[in-house]
């Protein structure tokens, strides 16, 4: 639908400075640069807000179907930018800002990320949230506003230093609290059981203690469709009733502690993903976060319907992941005590409308809550979990007669030792559809994890591949690329990715080459700028850009690449004639706090880069660069610059991936083994443009069950060995010589992600990258075909499938009046 008539340039200019002088109360004499960005936040928020409101009525006044997209993380970077592009108003204010002698990037610059999310799943729920909207959906993110998003990495003497991410510090824009949406959250009390008028059995709820979540909602605008749907994030509030008890009895302080200890529950993002902390504040807050939502989904169903059996007509659920699930107990508690329906038709409802998105395999990020946390803080919600047990448990025993195993395997409650709640078990349970996020993963689902469930209910389980959104991954981020490519092939590849195909016959045009690989020096040259004011690192321009920026992680192995960067290293101290072409090998990512061997990597990566920047012999040849707090906004400047994408997991183990996409699509090639969604990244961009190497995963599967001796690999390869002994030695920590022994004995005593199998084919690929590189024009061509062969991968195609398989949902365009 078109856009109406957009504002002249005149009148953003006019509104800028409304908003200076009325919302800021500033002048060109008294604002400061922050100012100025917060005049254009409001200006452009000026253009979203009637959109906001007319998308709202619409979808009440057709009565659609909505669906819930929850989730304890969204990753969504800066607002400002993204509005821009999406409402089609960057080059009006460009000009708009340039009149008024102000540079529209650098006020980009001064937004903070909203950092609420941790990495891989948090991002997928923002770019899930940008598609939906593009796509017309009518949809809502709900998730927790975090007072403190994910910390900010420092780099103290090579190591990782956490600081608060204070992001709310200054104000912000982009959110408005609605006052009015408050609902009251239950925790601890007990449970009465008593017999209802009709005979029936019922429970009752009883002495618990009530935090109030208060709803913040923040503008997801489609790309130039007039469609502005919302996420709406909760925060926590002492109830008023909570305050007058603790103030009444006189102790002031003390309830003023309480009052904060309460409001605690969305103070902070807990900074580990693939590690369960097991944190009581964090089961609070993701009960917070059901109960809210649950309240809020059932108050606007309410408006348009009494009849609970219609809800999941109206209303689709997306789990992103386990940690939104116990919106499940949450619904049947509200059904069933507060509702009064009986337990089938509740259980019908309830499993008619959620929908579970399993992100990871590894087992020790599969969510358990032990039983007696549970029934201390919800002791409703442990009953009706231990009842929807007891009846599927049934349905089993019935199905696999005298199969106590398979009982013990598929229960909800784990009791082989402490007794704790399986979430993913109940997830599966409750929900009409699970699906992982890549071909590969989805099958490791059914075949491995969920086996069980797959076979009794194999209808259930489907693939839903991750995608990225193109508006911010490529069209923003990249805007020279993005320019180039809407000329050579229209622009209809923002909502169509199907598009970039047109790119492929391209890939022989050698002026277009050179125009392509024209813009990725100049990509590079800006991230070489950025890596010298942060790193004090000197970096060409023209060197390979080899990055991996990603969490810090064993699984997705940074230590292989640094084992591969110290090889390197060696061999041009070995053969100083050498011809390789030069290399920056980059990196990025966080390590959770109290993950140790994460940590270590990092320190190591920083080491090795020490020694190996001030090192003279090698040093025009190989750089080290880690780069601090990777974020989205980080990201942004490092995917369009790269020309080696490095996505080398042990196979399957990356449910996904996603960094993955982002690059090729802005023409790195990828250096990668067959995990997650690598292998269809290969099967699109086609095998002769892609660096695979490596076991796969059954042979990884099987390696392992047959006894897998890592050192048979140090003893084998003497480049390896050197290797190793390098750095356990203290080459790389010479005041501290057995600083990184652990990383090493790690290595040669258990090495559970098979660095040491993968060694040898990972130097071969890397050989391979060397020599391609040397002949630029097939790099360029390469580089171009990777683009052109993304198509499948954006967020939009993988949208449209949840939509049409899982949640029965359809556009519903909005027509905006201006
Ligand atoms: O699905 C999004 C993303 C995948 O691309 C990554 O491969 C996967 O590691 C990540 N998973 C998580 C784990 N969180 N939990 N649970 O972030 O999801």
């Amino acid at each position: 639908m078109d856009q109406v008539a957009q504002p002249s340039v005149k009148d953003l200019q006019k509104s800028f400075i409304y908003h200076l002088q009325h919302t800021l109360v500033k002048d060109k004499y008294s604002a400061t640069k922050a100012d100025m960005y917060l005049a254009l936040a409001y200006a452009v928020r000026d253009l979203l807000a009637t959109r906001w409101l007319d998308t709202q009525q619409s979808y009440y006044l057709k009565d659609a179907k909505r669906v819930y997209y929850i989730s304890m993380e969204f990753l969504m970077g800066r607002t400002l930018g993204n509005a821009l592009i999406n409402l089609g108003v960057m080059e009006e204010w460009d000009m708009a800002l340039k009149e008024l002698g102000l540079s529209i990037e650098e006020l980009q610059e001064v937004e903070w990320d909203a950092g609420l999310g941790n990495g891989g799943l948090g991002r997928l729920a923002a770019c899930f949230l940008d598609s939906m909207a593009s796509m017309q959906l009518p949809a809502y993110g709900y998730g927790i506003r975090y007072e403190y998003g994910m910390f900010y990495q420092k780099i103290v003497d090579g190591g990782q230093h956490e600081v608060p991410d204070n992001w709310l510090r200054y104000q912000n824009p982009w959110e408005f609290d609605r006052q009015e949406h408050l609902h009251p959250i239950r925790f601890e009390g007990r449970v009465v059981e008593f017999t209802d008028r009709d005979g029936s059995k019922r429970f009752s709820w009883v002495d618990y203690y009530e935090v109030m979540a208060l709803a913040y909602d923040f503008p997801v605008p489609g790309y130039k469709n007039n469609t502005v749907n919302t996420m709406r994030l909760w925060s926590a509030k002492a109830s008023r009733d909570f305050d007058l008890n603790f103030f009444n009895q006189g102790n002031y302080i003390g309830s003023v502690e309480s009052k904060m200890k309460t409001e605690n529950i969305s103070k902070v993002l807990y900074p580990a993903d693939h590690m369960l902390e097991g944190k009581e504040l964090r089961l609070r807050q993701e009960y917070f976060l059901a109960s809210a939502t649950v309240q809020d989904i059932l108050y606007r169903f309410a408006k348009k319907h009494d009849n609970l059996t219609e809800l999941p007509d109206q209303v689709a659920i997306q789990l992103n992941d386990t940690h939104p699930v116990l919106a499940i107990p949450e619904l049947m508690r509200i059904l069933i005590d507060e509702r009064k329906l009986t337990w089938e038709a509740a259980w019908e409802i309830t499993t008619k409308t959620f929908a579970y998105t399993n992100h990871t395999i590894l087992q020790e990020a599969l969510e358990k809550w032990p039983v007696p946390m549970v029934s201390r803080l919800l002791p409703r919600h442990l009953l009706i979990i231990f009842e929807i047990n007891r009846r599927f448990l049934e349905e089993v025993a019935s199905r696999f007669p005298g199969d106590t195993a398979r009982l013990q395997r598929m229960s909800i409650i784990d009791d082989s030792g402490e007794k704790q709640v399986r979430m993913a078990h109940l997830a599966i349970v409750a929900s009409h559809s699970i699906n992982g996020v890549s071909a590969l993963h989805s099958e490791i689902l059914k075949d491995d994890l969920f086996h069980d469930f797959y076979e009794v209910w194999p209808e259930r389980f489907n693939n839903k591949t991750n995608g990225i959104t193109q508006r911010r991954w490529l069209k923003h981020c990249n805007p020279y690329l993005a320019d180039l490519i809407s000329e050579a092939i229209g622009d209809k590849w923002t909502t169509d990715l199907d598009e970039l195909q047109n790119l492929r016959p391209l890939a022989e045009d050698s002026e277009f080459r050179r125009r392509w690989m024209d813009i990725k020096r100049m990509n590079k040259q800006r991230l070489a700028d950025h890596i010298y004011q942060r790193n004090c690192i000197q970096i060409s321009p023209d060197s390979l850009f080899d990055c991996q920026t990603k969490r810090i992680h064993e699984y997705k192995r940074q230590l292989l690449n640094i084992l591969q960067v110290v090889a390197r290293y060696n061999r041009l101290k070995e053969y100083p004639g050498l011809e390789l072409p030069p290399r920056t090998v980059i990196f990025g990512g966080k390590a959770a706090p109290s993950y140790s061997a994460a940590k270590l990597i990092i320190k190591l990566i920083n080491s090795v880069g020490s020694v190996i920047n001030n090192d003279p012999a090698v040093n025009q040849q190989l750089k080290v660069a880690f780069l601090a707090n990777y974020s989205v906004s980080l990201a942004e400047k490092i995917f369009p610059a790269a020309d080696l994408s490095e996505q080398i997991s042990t196979a399957g183990t990356e449910a996904s991936g996603t960094g993955n996409m982002k690059y090729a699509l802005n023409g790195a090639l990828t250096i990668g083994t067959l995990d997650g969604a690598n292998i269809e990244i290969m099967e699109e961009v086609g095998k002769d443009n892609i660096f695979i190497f490596g076991l796969t995963t059954p042979q990884a599967v099987g390696l392992r069950s047959s006894g897998y001796r890592p050192q048979d690999y140090y003893y084998q390869l003497p480049e390896l060995k050197t290797v190793l002994d390098q750095i356990s030695s203290g080459m790389f920590s010479p005041g501290n010589p057995g600083l990184f022994r652990p990383l090493v004995d790690n290595l040669l005593n258990s090495d559970y992600y098979l660095l040491l199998a993968d060694f040898d084919a990972y130097m071969d690929a890397q050989a391979d990258v060397d020599r391609l590189y040397m002949i630029p024009d097939e790099w360029a061509r390469k580089s171009i075909l990777n683009t052109a062969g993304m198509g499948k991968f954006s967020s939009d195609r993988t949208i449209g499938e949840y939509a049409r398989d899982i949640w029965g949902i359809k556009p519903q365009p909005v027509e905006h009046k201006g």
